[in-house]
Formats: C-alpha cells, sequence, structure tokens
C-alpha cells in the first residue's frame, strides 16, 4: 500500500485492512503497550535518556466521541450557538443510546438537551457532527465538501447561558444524564455542576458578541482530550480579543458531516519542498517580499512557504484543505513574528529553470477575518475541485501566505505535515514528512556539520523503534552528512503503522558517523496521526 499521511477521505467503503481489526484485537494492541526500549548502550546522558516521545499516548476507545468546538455567543448575539462533535476513533459510530430512548443529547447545565443525535446516526471514524442554534448561528456559510457549506445537521433554538457547561450522554432520556452515561463536557470555572465540565473548567468567558470560538488544541494532528478543560480547549477570536480565557488570533471552524474528514487507506498523499534541491529558506521554497502592504496585514510584507503535494493514492482528490494548528501570531511578544495567513493567488515560480504554476490558497470565510488568519482557520486550495481533482499520481504546487505584521521567530504548522519553525531553540528549519510507514528528514540545522540520523516511534503502542540509527535492533537505519551549508536529508520507510497511531519521529545530530556522541533535542520532533486528513473523495458528495 502506498503512504498514507494525514489523509482523510470520505467514502463510506473506506474501511480498510486496518479498521477491520476485530475490537478484541484492537484492546489487545493496546493492553501491550507502554514499554518503550531503551537501546544498548544509550545513558542517561545520552540523546535518548527519553526515549518515549512527551505527551500523553492516544488511548482509543470504542465508541469515543468529544465535544470538539463550540460557542455559545457570537456576532449574532446570545443565540449565536454551535457545538461540534467528533468521533475520535478508527471507527465509525452508529449512535444507538443505552436506553432504549431516542438517541444521544446535547444537554446544557440547566439539565434541558438541545439536540439529540437521533439512534441510527452515523458518525464516519474521525468525521464531525454539527448541532447549531438556528435562531442565531451566523456561520451556515462557512465551507464544508464539495459544494456544501457548515450548516448545522441538527438543530435548536434554546439560548445556552454564557459559561453554562455542556454534556453529551448517551441517552435523550433526562433522568439518565449521569456521568456514566456521559461521553463528553465542557463547562467554565464558573460552572458549578461538575457534570458539565472535566476539571476545572476553561477560564470564565467576558460574554462579548464576538466571532469567537473554544476548539480542542489541534496540535499532533486529533482534538485534544485529556479530560481537563482549561488544558484542552483553545479560545480564539478573529480579532485578538482578551475576553479572559486567553488572547489569540484564530477563527471558528464549524464542521458538519459532510466537512471533510473519513479515511482511505488505498489513497495518500505527501509532501515535498517545491524545488528538492534549493535550501528550505532559499527561492523558490520560500520567498520573502519586504514590500509594506498594511491594509492586508503585511506591514512588514509577506513570508510566501511553497510546497508540492503529490496524489500517491488510487483515487481522484476534489477538496483539499489544511488546518492552522499553531503559528505565532497576534499577540505577539518581542522577537516572536505576527503572521497573518491570507488569501493567495496562483504565481509563477521557476524550478530547475522551468517556470510552473504555484497555486494559492483561500482563507475560507465566514467568519470575517480581517485581522488575517489564526489558530484553528482554514485554508483551501481552491484550484482542486470535483470537475479539476487532483488525480491519482498527480502533483500540485501550492504557496501559503503569511503577512508580517511584526518580525521575529516563525512558525507555522498545518494539519498537514509541515512543519516551518524558526522558534525552537537549536531549530531547524524542516520539511520532514512522516507518514504511515516511512519518514524523510529534511532541513537546515545548526551547527553545519556531522551527521543527522533520524528515530522513529510508534507512540500508540510504543514497543520498539520503527527506525533507530543508533543501535541495529531488527529495524531500518537511516541518517545523512550534514552538508556545509547545514542541510540534510535522510529517508527511511518502516512497516505501515495501524490507522489511528500516533507516530513520532525524532532527528539527531551526531559529530560523526560512529555516532558514539549523540545531541538529543536539537531538532524540533514531527508527531503526527496516522491517516489523519483533510482531503475529499467524489464519494463524499451526498
Ligand atoms: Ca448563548
Ligand atoms: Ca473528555
Ligand atoms: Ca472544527
Amino acid at each position: 500500500m502506498n503512504t498514507v499521511k494525514h489523509l482523510k477521505l470520505a467514502v463510506s467503503s473506506r474501511l480498510a485492512a486496518y479498521s477491520r481489526i476485530p475490537l478484541s484485537l484492537w484492546l489487545r494492541i493496546l493492553l501491550t503497550l507502554t514499554v518503550a526500549l531503551l537501546p544498548n548502550g544509550f545513558s542517561a546522558s545520552s540523546a535518548f535518556a527519553n526515549p518515549v516521545p512527551d505527551g500523553p499516548a492516544v488511548v482509543i476507545q470504542a465508541g469515543s466521541l468529544v465535544i470538539s468546538e463550540f460557542r455559545l455567543r457570537g456576532p449574532n448575539g446570545a443565540n449565536d450557538e454551535f457545538v461540534e462533535i467528533y468521533n475520535d476513533n478508527v471507527a465509525d459510530h452508529t449512535v444507538a443510546s443505552v436506553d432504549g430512548s431516542s438517541g444521544y443529547a446535547l444537554v446544557a447545565s440547566d439539565g434541558v438537551a438541545r439536540f439529540v443525535i437521533p439512534n441510527g446516526t452515523v458518525i464516519p471514524a474521525h468525521r464531525r457532527y454539527l448541532g447549531v442554534n438556528s435562531v442565531g448561528y451566523s456561520l451556515g456559510a462557512y465551507p464544508a465538501g464539495n459544494g456544501t457549506t457548515a450548516t448545522g445537521d441538527a438543530t435548536y433554538t434554546t439560548n445556552i447561558a454564557d459559561n453554562a457547561g455542556i454534556a453529551l450522554f448517551r441517552t435523550s432520556n433526562a433522568v439518565n444524564f449521569t456521568l456514566a452515561n456521559r461521553l463528553d463536557a465542557v463547562g467554565s470555572a464558573g460552572e458549578a455542576n461538575t457534570l458539565y465540565k472535566e476539571g476545572t473548567g476553561y477560564a470564565t468567558l467576558t460574554p462579548f458578541s464576538i466571532d469567537y470560538s473554544f476548539y480542542r488544541d489541534l496540535i499532533g494532528g486529533s482534538p485534544k482530550d485529556s479530560d481537563n478543560n482549561s488544558a484542552d480547549f483553545l479560545f480564539v477570536d478573529t480579532n485578538g480579543t482578551s475576553a479572559g480565557a486567553g488572547q489569540r488570533l484564530g477563527a471558528p471552524g464549524p464542521e458538519n458531516l459532510s466537512s471533510p474528514s473519513g479515511e482511505n487507506l488505498a489513497a495518500s498523499l505527501t509532501v515535498a519542498l517545491l524545488d528538492p534541491s534549493a535550501q528550505v529558506m532559499a527561492t523558490p521554497n520560500l520567498v520573502r517580499d519586504p514590500t509594506s502592504d498594511p491594509a492586508n496585514n503585511s506591514t512588514f510584507g509577506t513570508v510566501s512557504i511553497r510546497r508540492t503535494f503529490t496524489n500517491t493514492g488510487s483515487q481522484p482528490i476534489t477538496r483539499l484543505r489544511f488546518r492552522i494548528t499553531d503559528l505565532t501570531t497576534f499577540p505577539s511578544p518581542g522577537g516572536v513574528a505576527d503572521l497573518r495567513p491570507r488569501t493567495s493567488s496562483a504565481i509563477s515560480a521557476t524550478v530547475g529553470g522551468i517556470p510552473v504554476t504555484v497555486y494559492g490558497t483561500t482563507l475560507e470565510q465566514p467568519p470575517s477575518q480581517p485581522n488575517g488568519g489564526g489558530f484553528n482557520s482554514s485554508l483551501s486550495v481552491n484550484a482542486v475541485t470535483l470537475a479539476a481533482p487532483l488525480a491519482p499520481g498527480a502533483s500540485i504546487h501550492v504557496q501559503f501566505l503569511l503577512g508580517l505584521q511584526q518580525t521575529g521567530c516563525e512558525r507555522l504548522e498545518l494539519d498537514e505535515p509541515i512543519n516551518y519553525d524558526t522558534c525552537t531553540t537549536g531549530a531547524q528549519i524542516a520539511a520532514s514528512t512522516l507518514t504511515c510507514d516511512s519518514f524523510s528528514a529534511v532541513g537546515t540545522g545548526t551547527p553545519a556539520s556531522g551527521y543527522a540520523a533520524m528515530r522513529v516511534w510508534n507512540v500508540t503502542t510504543s514497543t520498539v523503534a520503527l527506525i533507530d540509527s543508533y543501535i541495529n535492533v531488527g529495524v531500518p537505519t537511516a541518517y545523512a552528512a550534514i552538508a556545509a551549508n547545514g542541510s540534510y536529508s535522510t529517508t527511511a520507510s518502516f512497516p505501515r503503522q495501524a490507522f489511528g497511531a500516533v507516530l513520532q519521529g525524532r532527528i539527531y545530530r551526531a559529530p560523526s558517523a560512529a555516532f558514539g556522541s549523540w545531541d538529543g533535542g536539537s531538532f524540533p520532533d514531527v508527531i503526527v496521526t496516522c491517516q489523519e486528513a483533510k482531503l475529499y473523495l467524489p464519494l463524499i458528495q451526498r
């Protein structure tokens, strides 16, 4: 099977081999994790002193649904609300209440259900379901699938109070709105009923009628759920407003059943530099234009990041969009760039002496984002459509255009394996790509000497490294000399990991190929969830 990476294809027949593993086997796999092998010869001070990647392992639970994003107010006032539910699972979820009632209820802490997901509703793996307050919801025109927008899969008309908790239960019978039947909850610190929040709750908001959202942190690919609302949810709004729960330029991104997701192991998408023979930070892979353009949030000019995406799968890709999971943006401290992702047009660039078209990306609105995009904003490659799909084997060159409102170190991370980071200490500028079955470490690091080698873990199973350059443990090794200009490039493959697996790739630096001495942590790790994605196939049409 081909490389699959961050790829979701909404096809009803998409479940392939890994998804068909019986539940009992999944559970057995999960039970075998926990012990990470520390390779022979590694001391506590060596590069692998911390061989287990940071962060909690993702535990895949059968039937887990989470509240992935919501807001309880918006520009249209108190009723400008939505609640997004996410199937955080490798398998489809068919709604079936625990007690024979009509379905799963989304309930506010006043005890009143706002909407019920009816029994029999199928929320496909890694797809979302959207409930909206039809009295005030203002984001129904936000793009979703091919030709569809983010309208509610379910609607309701009763306002949810500001800062009130909400919870999703496996029942619509109010008598059974209990912790045992609760799938997920989120509420503020001001919510008194602990049934309607996790942990102490998110910081209480001043109820401004702004285009805000609370969404589960997407760094790493999937909505974060540590059962602690204050640690998991990020507050964003389109003006970077200070409303009490953190100040962060960004945008709501409500997604419904037609929004991109799903998976198809037969298809894949890989990313590479526009010109692999050129440096990551140099033309044509990265172009800085110092021309001041304050009207377009580019007072200090722009940065254009160019990459090439290739459909290495067997089916056409009809929609391609990216969601911003992390970036340096307003408000930025001194020394850190204030980046404003913005809409760009197709341009011409030269690769190997040949002119090529590099397609632009569109900042998806509504909501109106007059200050540019930010956290949770989406960027669509509108050149890819149902009528003009990216065919199997075809490639497309894409640019991401960022306005600069403050200069400094820069970071942009998307829900595709694009790591652009000049802020991390000892950083590399990387275009590393980690997929379900390979790791291509490409970047520029300091100092410009020695060797770059790699290691890859499956964080979910965490039994043995999939690639290990230091020691022969029966897995591939890979390393490359760091060139005089600091660049390196090395690739290795490993057996395909299961859908949903969290993989972590680490690049190490050694002064010599003897690898007797390592410099751990020189380069930022790359973390991905296997086959997490944002692509559509024609069958998403319904
Ligand atoms: Ca409200
Ligand atoms: Ca939870
Ligand atoms: Ca969302």
